[in-house]
């Protein structure tokens, strides 16, 4: 019941006076379970002051590969797939950076996540900031790493081109999967500036690979100015749910999750999380932003939502620190990963 780090005291962690790299390991406690499994548990701030060492995602430890973990936060630091504002190449650094206020247990639904399951930070995905398509192609050998040692990946991006290389990953493992697409844009354009790949075209890629199982996707919280009257006919057409915005406005969204958990049944799903969903008041650091958006309430609850899901993988894409230089996008990116977390198969509930 009791974590080791009550038991490390305040005595022992303020011995260690310089947090070196091998005291701050001996500072990340971990947990054993009755079956021997080994937990990562973030160390407390009540023990270990929240601005001491190196960031890592909720400071947990630091991992070269996805082997023996259920769970890895994966960083992918890209933007030369933007078609508007740069940035979201530091999204991962300053969501880690954020994320040391993130506690260990989620107050609101009791879910215990490192009672559950072995998390740690995988860091980032060797990208080519030259080259878009051979990032594309780093990606997806990483996640088929990733997946092939049964872990989940919760990436942290970068721009949504990402969710590209990421679903073949997920595809080659599971099959066609259902999508939980949550943004301000479909991202399903065909080709921009005569260019196929880029963060407005990775959903129209996917379904032309068969990734994605198109009677299982929704999209939610879109909205904004568009090239034709109706910016969401291709998504219908494929049997997608659409969800704009205005659907959205005013209200709780629990109701709508309640359908779309309907919508996705026992198969495997995916979550995508655009953090332009948001309204640009609450997350201005994104590089195409709209306005009108969903409240942090509402991903919250898109996210809570997801609960019982099968879900193979999450993203939060599109941070981009250098247009909130408070930290807030990056806060709010941190727990909404958080929250991701929380919902995935087989976390611990009181
Ligand atoms: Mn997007």
């Amino acid at each position: 019941m009791f974590p080791c780090w009550k038991k490390l005291s305040v005595k022992s962690a303020a011995a260690a006076n310089f947090l070196s790299l091998a005291s701050q390991r001996a500072l990340t406690p971990s947990r054993k379970s009755s079956s021997g499994k080994r937990f990562n548990v973030p160390p407390s701030a009540e023990f270990v002051a929240r601005v001491s060492g190196i960031p890592t995602m909720a400071k947990l430890p630091y991992r070269d590969s996805a082997d023996g973990l259920d769970a890895a936060f994966v960083g992918v630091p890209i933007d030369t797939g933007t078609s508007n504002r740069p940035g979201a190449r530091f999204g991962p650094r300053q969501i880690r950076v954020e994320s040391a206020l993130l506690r260990a247990y989620n107050s609101g639904t009791r879910a215990a996540p490192y009672e559950s399951l072995v998390v740690a930070d995988i860091g980032d995905v060797n990208v080519n900031v030259y080259d878009l398509k051979d990032t594309c192609r780093r990606i997806r050998e990483a996640y088929r790493k990733i997946l092939a040692a049964g872990c989940i990946p919760l990436t942290m991006g970068g721009d949504h081109t990402i969710a590209y290389p990421i679903l073949q990953a997920v595809a080659e493992k599971h099959g066609p999967v259902g999508l939980i697409h949550v943004d301000a844009h479909a991202d399903t354009s065909d080709v921009v500036l005569g260019e196929k790949i880029g963060h407005g075209t990775p959903f129209r890629r996917c379904v032309e690979e068969g990734l994605l199982n198109c009677e299982r996707v929704v999209q939610i919280g879109l909205r904004g100015t568009g090239y034709s009257p109706d910016s969401y006919e291709w998504s219908r057409a494929q049997g997608f749910r659409v969800v704009q915005v205005e659907e959205c406005w005013f209200k709780s969204l629990a109701p709508l999750m309640s359908e779309v958990r309907a919508q996705m049944g026992l198969g495997p799903v995916y979550l995508s999380f655009d953090i332009d969903a948001l309204d640009p008041g609450f997350a201005p650091g994104t590089g195409t932003p709209e306005i009108a958006g969903l409240t942090p309430t509402q991903g919250v609850e898109i996210i809570r939502g997801c609960r019982h899901l099968n879900l193979v993988g999450c993203d939060l894409v599109e941070v981009s620190p250098p247009y909130d230089t408070t930290g807030n996008t990056a806060l709010t990116g941190a727990n909404l990963l958080f929250e991701m977390l929380c919902v995935l198969p087989k976390v611990k509930y009181y």
